[in-house]
């Protein structure tokens, strides 16, 4: 079964405001992007605190323990984490993002401040989606190693670095015959771990599904903002 229901919105702007406008429209989930969105930690908090968790991933700066162990101690439930490239940095994230027994996440409900009920530990990882991000020649080429490393959900591509890293574009990438994109979403689908992309607008969207892609960022909170603007222009 796919992890959210339908295309998603990915969100640069660090506004509660949009998020809450657009979250009644009908996108399956929305993700912040604290790496090259505006996201600071405080918005993350604020946000976490009030949004409904379920359809929310927060994509991190880094895979650092500190990085992960702040976004979980706020109250994420799906995390994603740039450019894993080697089977030992997916390991790192794994061990960051789970308590003991099944990893070294140092205890941290701070979301209970916030009146949600404190979950055990167990609970804690049993909720956890942890997704994983191969956007690099590297992590492509290291791709059945990341996956099998126990506790990475599902992994998440950025066709823009994988593409630059590549030396081609995301269009070509798109419609190159034996596509890397289209390999990524077969071995995942192979090992049962779904596979989701950064699409960015609703042809290349339609694209990352015709290979196969579970779920995918159809547009940006900007991307949107733009196209709309031009539009009453132009009207
Ligand atoms: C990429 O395409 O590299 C991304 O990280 C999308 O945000
Ligand atoms: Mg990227």
């Amino acid at each position: 079964m796919a992890l959210y229901s339908a295309r998603g919105l990915w969100h640069f702007l660090d506004s509660p405001e949009i998020l809450a406008t657009t979250s009644k429209l009908g996108f399956g989930w929305h993700g912040l992007d604290m790496q090259h969105g505006l996201w600071s930690e405080a918005r993350i908090i604020s946000v976490l605190a009030t949004a409904p968790g379920g359809n929310i991933a927060v994509r991190l700066r880094s895979g650092s323990y500190a990085d992960i162990g702040f976004a979980l101690d706020a109250g994420a439930a799906h995390i994603i984490v740039p450019m894993v490239n080697t089977a030992e940095e997916a390991r790192e994230a794994a061990d960051a993002a789970r308590y003991a027994p099944h990893g070294a996440r140092s205890w941290g409900p701070m979301s209970a401040l916030f009146g949600e009920p404190v979950l055990t530990p167990q609970e804690a990882n049993d909720r956890l989606h942890l997704s994983v991000m191969i956007e690099s020649a590297e992590g492509l080429e290291n791709l059945q190693a990341i996956l099998g490393v126990a506790g990475i959900n599902s992994v998440f591509v950025g066709p823009v670095d994988l593409a630059m890293s590549l030396g081609t574009d995301v269009d070509s990438l798109l419609a190159a015959k034996d596509s890397p994109l289209a390999f990524i979403a077969k071995t995942c689908h192979d090992r049962r771990i779904e596979v989701g992309a950064f699409a960015g607008s609703p042809s290349r969207a339609s694209a990352f599904e015709a290979l196969g892609y579970d779920w995918v960022a159809t547009a940006t909170d900007m991307g949107l903002l733009k196209a709309g603007a031009a539009q009453a222009l132009e009207s």
